[in-house]
């Protein structure tokens, strides 16, 4: 390019302390930019609503000065006083009105496209974000374009892609950056290498699509009249793990009408922009469909998807308009249908944001349909101290609450909470009943009106992962909530009668309906469709999203669930919970690897699948004394042990399925180990000494954890954020060593 070209200044941080962090009841998080006297932009006033210690902690500019405690000076020398420590600052960074801990659950970099392209579709972009938060956002994602490569990867800590490069790079354009600038002359580089814009996968095509940027004849089918099939066929999207179904469904309307937004002089400019040396009108647009830039091709396409391909474009060529009619109907139906069920949050950030699409396109920007969406847009932006994103979720309230309230169970809360000579000990109570009142705020107490019409499971008794108003129930999240409430039900300082045992049975029911009949568990629902699915995938960077799977972790949760249910409701479907678990403990050895490894599929990795499948073992009595799979299982981990005493592993172990050591412990990982290492009485005490000093040399002089690298993953090739795992799980594992240590290690004493 000829222009003259200058470096964006990268905005400035907004006035970080004029940024609050709101949370109600049932724990929905949304951030706000207030106004001061002296400069009227934003809502509210400053002086009228303080910004509190969990809103400074988020933004990084909690000062010790403001925590209700001194902070030390000195590192904690004993595993409990470090614990005691950890334990005052996460309860000092508690949300007050939800009583759940929030946090930052980014990662992914294709989701502020999806966000950024419908509003700009909808002509609501300013109304859904205004100056400051576009601001925000333009810093977050200058801050992230890789160093050398130029682009964005389709995760923070990821090489670039064209999926994360063509499509933020459309996103920065669309909030104002112009395109003469180094940093897109940058990206645009990183695209000339890669045949330019049109190899963007799949999901970026459709993007670009609505952006007419992108034609429609550049995409594979997506037709809507898949929905009319018979249910009996496999082929019935009904039968996709739900996330699949979610995104193709409003993704089928937007197809079936090729919405796209009309040419001007803005779109026109991005078309030169994108296909360096190509001229739009030239692209060859059925060559596009299967073009697929080499970083971005994970999954690539089967020969079975390929021909599948063309004979549903022929198909396209000659269908009836009456039957494409019929099937907008009834994709339109049930895209209402999923909006009313999760009062517009939608069950994951990217059918949110499609679904929004399909709002506006049928009942225009001012309907009550496309303002509810509106009114969910905040619950996914999450503002942090390097800027503006759009989160995985709208939040893991749920389960970040789960895993605090047993690590601080384990870490001695109850004995806290009751002894009158401490003075923590009423700060312990109101923490943890505050977390217990939002696990009774949680809990889904009813089904989907119509559930099995609209292709839901019941939800009664379940948790979801985030909020019970997406109530999305998740059988993990049900294990772990039904855990954490039933526990803290039993505190001997717990208000009664908050959970009713009604509901911990409901929890019990729902879960015994989810098992699959390989004896494991997945993640929303038991798994509807046949495996060889996964044969028509057509995500391109995601792989094993066709259909539910079942997961270690999963297994392990729910068989944990089970047996601690079993002590507290022994009367309880006492045969069906046998005969469950033993389904459960045989999935768990066929899911250990011949190197005594699990693979964890939705965190970083075999670290954390050989955690729950050391705790799996265990909670059938199967030790590392009795049981050959549980020693192989210590004896893996054991054998990635750092030199720093603790473990690491990278994202690519993920995607890459093989173990990839980092050099520097982190103390997630090393938490992870810790816990599974315990669960199996793992005989090699020295190591696991070793591993617990490193967690308290990292301790930070507040109480807290650092972040370190990133460890949480879904479709194994794209990571996300768990910014409570450094806190929660640290502490965890300190509690639980405590135990056993003040035992001198003698395992059977616990
Ligand atoms: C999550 C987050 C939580 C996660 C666990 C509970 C940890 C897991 O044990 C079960 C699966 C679940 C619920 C899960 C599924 C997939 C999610 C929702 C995510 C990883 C968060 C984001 C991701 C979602 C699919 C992202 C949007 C992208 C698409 C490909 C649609």
């Amino acid at each position: 390019m000829s222009e003259e070209q200058f470096v964006y200044p990268v905005p400035e941080a907004s006035d970080l302390s004029r940024w609050r962090l709101k949370t109600d009841l049932v724990g929905r998080h949304t951030w706000h930019y207030l106004a001061t006297d002296d400069d009227p932009e934003g809502e509210s006033n400053v002086k009228d609503w303080p910004q509190d210690n969990a809103t400074k902690f988020h933004l990084n500019i909690l000062k010790p000065a403001d925590l209700p405690f001194d902070v030390p000076t000195e590192k904690a020398t004993t595993p409990e006083e470090s614990a005691r420590r950890g334990m005052e600052f996460v309860r000092a960074v508690q949300c007050p009105t939800s009583g759940h801990w929030a946090g930052d659950y980014g990662g992914p970099m294709f989701l502020i496209p999806g966000l950024v392209i419908s509003l700009y579709v909808a002509g609501t972009l300013e109304q859904a974000m205004p100056r400051v938060y576009r601001q925000e956002m333009i810093r977050y994602l200058l801050n992230l374009q890789h160093p050398e490569q130029g682009g964005w990867g389709l995760h923070i800590e990821d090489k670039s892609t064209m999926f994360g490069t063509a499509l933020n790079y459309v996103v920065l354009r669309i909030l104002g950056v112009p395109r003469n600038c180094v940093q897109l002359a940058r990206a645009r580089e990183f695209m000339a290498k890669h045949d330019g814009a049109y190899t963007v996968p799949a999901w970026g095509k459709f993007w670009l699509a609505l952006m007419n940027v992108y034609s429609w004849e550049g995409l594979n089918p997506v037709q809507p009249e898949l929905w009319l099939l018979p249910y009996a066929l496999p082929i019935h999207p009904g039968r996709y793990w739900c996330h699949t179904r979610m995104v193709y469904l409003p993704m089928s309307y937007c197809y079936a009408h090729r919405i796209t937004v009309p040419i001007n002089q803005f779109i026109r400019s991005l078309r030169e922009e994108l296909y360096p040396g190509t001229p739009f009108a030239k692209v060859d647009w059925m060559a596009a469909r299967n073009a697929v830039a080499a970083p971005d091709n994970y999954s690539p396409h089967t020969q079975v998807l390929d021909s599948a391909y063309v004979v549903l474009g022929g198909v396209e060529a000659c269908m009836p308009p009456f039957l494409r009619a019929r099937a907008v109907e009834e994709v339109a139906m049930l895209v209402r249908a999923e909006d009313d069920n999760t009062r517009g949050i939608g069950i994951g950030p990217v059918s949110k944001v499609i679904n929004m699409v399909v709002a506006w396109h049928r009942e225009g920007a001012d309907s009550e349909w496309y303002q509810m969406h509106m009114d969910r847009v905040p619950d996914y932006l999450w503002m942090g101290a390097d800027g503006l994103r759009m989160t995985g979720t709208n939040g893991s309230q749920l389960w970040d609450a789960a895993f605090y309230v047993q690590a601080m169970i384990s870490c001695g809360a109850e004995a806290m909470a009751l002894d009158p000579t401490n003075r923590e000990a009423e700060s312990v109570r109101a923490s943890m009943n505050a977390a217990l009142r939002f696990l009774d705020q949680t809990i889904v107490r009813r089904d989907v009106p119509n559930h099995a019409r609209v292709y839901r499971e019941p939800s009664v008794g379940g948790y979801p992962f985030s909020t019970n108003h997406c109530g999305w129930t998740v059988a993990d999240c049900t294990a772990e909530g039904l855990r954490a409430a039933m526990s803290l039900q039993s505190q001997r300082f717990a208000p009664r009668g908050i959970f009713r045992h009604r509901d911990h049975q409901a929890s019990m029911d729902l879960l015994l309906a989810q098992q699959n009949p390989d004896g494991g568990f997945s993640s929303y629902e038991p798994r509807r469709g046949p495996t060889i699915l996964e044969a028509i995938n057509p995500a391109e960077v995601f792989s094993d999203i066709m259909v539910e799977y079942s997961y270690v972790e999963l297994t392990s949760a729910c068989s944990q669930a089970m047996v601690e249910f079993r002590h507290h409701y022994p009367e309880y479907r006492p045969q069906d919970i046998g005969k469950a678990l033993e389904r459960c403990y045989q999935f768990i050895l066929s899911s250990q690897k011949p190197d005594g490894s699990w693979y964890g599929s939705w965190g970083v990795c075999f670290t954390y699948g050989g955690w729950f499948g050391l705790e799996g073992l265990a909670t059938f009595q199967q030790f590392y004394s009795n049981s050959e799979a549980s020693r192989r299982g210590c004896d893996f981990l054991l054998a990635h042990q750092n030199a720093d005493g603790g473990w690491a592993e990278s994202y690519l172990s993920s995607s890459e399925k093989v173990y990839h050591g980092l050099e520097r412990s982190t103390a997630v990982h090393t938490a992870w180990v810790v816990m599974g290492l315990l669960a199996a009485r793992c005989p090699n005490t020295d190591a696991i000494k070793r591993a617990v000093k490193l967690i308290m040399e990292r301790q930070l002089p507040e109480g807290n954890w650092p972040q370190e690298s990133i460890v949480g993953n879904f479709n194994k090739n794209c990571m996300i954020s768990y910014p409570n795992y450094t806190d929660a799980f640290s502490l965890w594992a300190l509690g639980r060593f405590n135990r056993i240590s003040k035992h001198d290690f003698d395992y059977e004493a616990e």
